[in-house]
């Protein structure tokens, strides 16, 4: 023990400390400041350590361990460091697998510490007795146990790290109730390093920047990974700079702002099948994309595909490509800029000035297009309506989160976000369930920000028991529920398939305003389109979280192109 100025008692890394003190230690080290969980006297030492260390760090006590690491998930997607979830042995880990998994598939920045029976009685049958990092292996970037207390802050350091390096990912840590409960020196402080950027391939560089030189009509992807990686102004500066087309993707969304010309989702489907080369930047070449396969409807030549990833292990193997790097994203866009302007590639600056008003004229008819959709009068009230009432209530740096299913398809189509780093939707694991968690961490992670969560009715019966989190731990956000009281983008598929459709219905009109009124919120039903904007309103004004439930057609399905199969 030494004594500070003020007189305190400071330990010193020779003072024994309990596990909990030690693993979080570990994780303020690495940027953690919210402790998401639900109780479990496996893990109190990680309680009693929150509590009694300086600074003490908030727990967020959670009513179902889904909403739990769902939360600590999106803390990492908003702030590009690992989030941490508690949860106890056994129940208490398993119920947060489909988050881990959310969580791998995402490249989401996330450790979990799981309870563990006791050491000393291990092989006996003690309550919750099991072996959890087995169940991980598949789906984190590592999943171990902390035999001793001496072994809780390397593994935890290890764990944070590899969490927080790309490509980002969960990491899990579970640690012996007896262990937990033991003390042991602290040992030499973390640092939270990760690992150092790495440089792109110059190679690859000069093969990308010939494509591109060589290009009449490239089309330039950003994906989740440009943001996670922290290269969105490299991003944004390349796009300017080049006037390369641009459709983004996850929390691509927002890098090249909502309204930016060069900014042409809205002309996906022309885009992407008349392009001649696309780059994919930070995003797999998955179902959302058509598998890596751009063009080459009815005969023609199909485009040429680029895929860059921020590690070798995202590049894709089953894409064919006309080529390939990976590396740091921030690097790779001002290595590729210099590659394309350098005197030996004749410094002639490609003009994609017709491709790109091409592209305009499109987006500018979709856009016409979709004005009527977001006007519309119709009764039931057409799902589009509430995002025409939503978005000019939106400021730039709201969060938006969508869980559930046509309806957050709606607003993947209608919501360009004009920063970035402020959408979360469910990802390529597609998890319903998760919103509740994000909208949490938004709240947390963005306190001046509006937070809107819009919610499928279905999904929204998935988490709304956690709106009790929400009042306990006064953070107000504004819930929307597109109710079509059913299951729609299942009802809709199984009708086409089978020509009926079972288990695809929910009772009409629930009132899931009630719902968190009675928890202690405030909320309101809508069923004619012009209440909606100012229930919109009187939810932002009301500084609780507060749910509009708006009563929508459910035969207004989302107009789908891909299955996802
Ligand atoms: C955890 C989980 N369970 C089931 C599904 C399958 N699923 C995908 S969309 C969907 C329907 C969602 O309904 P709702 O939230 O009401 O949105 P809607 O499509 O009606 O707008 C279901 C059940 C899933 N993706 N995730
Ligand atoms: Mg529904």
């Amino acid at each position: 023990m030494t004594t500070d100025q003020a007189g305190q008692a400071q330990p010193t890394t020779d003072d024994p400390q309990h596990g909990g003190i030690l693993a979080l230690d570990v994780a303020r080290a690495h940027g953690v400041s919210t402790l998401f969980t639900l109780s479990g006297a496996h893990v109190f030492p990680m309680y009693d350590a929150a509590v009694k260390t300086e600074p003490a760090m908030p727990i967020v006590d959670v009513r179902h361990e889904p909403t739990a690491v769902f939360a600590a998930e999106a803390i990492g997607k908003l702030t590009r460091t690992p989030g941490l979830a508690v949860l106890t042995a056994g129940p208490g880990v398993t119920n947060g697998v489909s988050a881990v998994a959310q969580a791998s598939f995402s490249g989401s920045p996330l450790v979990v510490v799981g309870g563990r029976a006791p050491n000393n009685r291990w092989g006996t049958g003690s309550l919750q007795e099991l072996d959890h990092p087995p169940i991980f292996s598949s789906i984190s970037k590592s999943s171990t146990t902390a035999h001793t207390v001496a072994d809780i802050a390397p593994t935890m350091d290890e764990a944070f790290t590899l969490a927080g390096s790309s490509h980002r990912g969960p990491a899990f840590v579970d640690v012996p109730m007896d262990e937990f409960f033991n003390s042991a020196p602290a040992g030499r402080p973390s640092q939270g390093n990760t690992t150092a950027p790495v440089q792109p391939d110059p190679d690859a560089l000069r093969a990308i920047a010939e494509l591109l030189r060589t290009s009449e009509r490239p089309v330039l992807v950003l994906g989740t990974d440009v943001w996670a990686d922290r290269a969105e102004v490299a991003a944004l500066q390349f796009v300017q700079e080049t006037g390369v087309p641009v459709i983004s993707n996850g929390m691509g969304r927002g890098i090249v702002p909502g309204g930016h010309p060069q900014l042409v989702t809205k002309a996906r489907s022309t885009a992407f099948n008349r392009a001649d080369l696309v780059i994919v930047v930070g995003t797999p070449l998955d179902f959302r994309l058509g598998y890596g396969v751009f063009g080459g409807k009815e005969g023609a030549t199909p485009a040429r595909t680029v895929h860059v990833a921020d590690s070798a292990g995202q590049v894709s193997s089953h894409a064919d490509t006309a080529a390939t790097a990976h590396g740091d994203l921030s690097l790779f866009f001002t290595g590729l800029f210099d590659a394309l302007t350098a005197p030996a590639a004749h410094g002639r600056r490609p003009d994609w000035t017709p491709w790109l008003s091409t592209l305009q004229t499109e987006v500018a008819a979709a856009t016409a297009r979709d004005t009527e959709l977001l006007t519309a009068e119709a009764d039931p009230i057409h799902p589009a309506r509430i995002y025409g009432e939503l978005l000019p209530r939106l400021a730039d740096d709201a969060v938006v989160i969508g869980d559930g299913g046509d309806f957050v398809s709606f607003a993947g189509k209608f919501v360009e976000p004009k920063r970035p780093g402020g959408w979360l939707d469910p990802g390529p694991y597609g998890c319903l369930g998760a919103g509740m968690g994000a909208a949490m961490a938004a709240r947390i992670a963005r306190p001046s920000s509006q937070v809107v969560l819009l919610y499928g009715d279905g999904a929204a019966g998935m988490s709304l028991m956690d709106v009790d989190t929400l009042v306990r731990h006064d953070l107000p956000v504004v819930m929307v529920v597109g109710n079509n009281s059913a299951w729609g983008l299942e009802k809709g598929p199984m009708q086409w398939i089978y020509g009926y459709d079972v288990a695809a219905d929910l009772a009409p009109q629930t009132r899931y305003d009630q719902v968190v009124t009675a928890l202690g919120g405030g909320g309101e039903m809508v069923t004619d389109p012009r209440e909606i904007g100012p229930a919109i309103d009187r939810a932002f004004a009301s500084g609780i979280p507060y749910l509009v439930n708006v009563m929508t057609d459910v035969d207004a399905a989302y107009p789908r192109a891909t299955t996802g199969i």
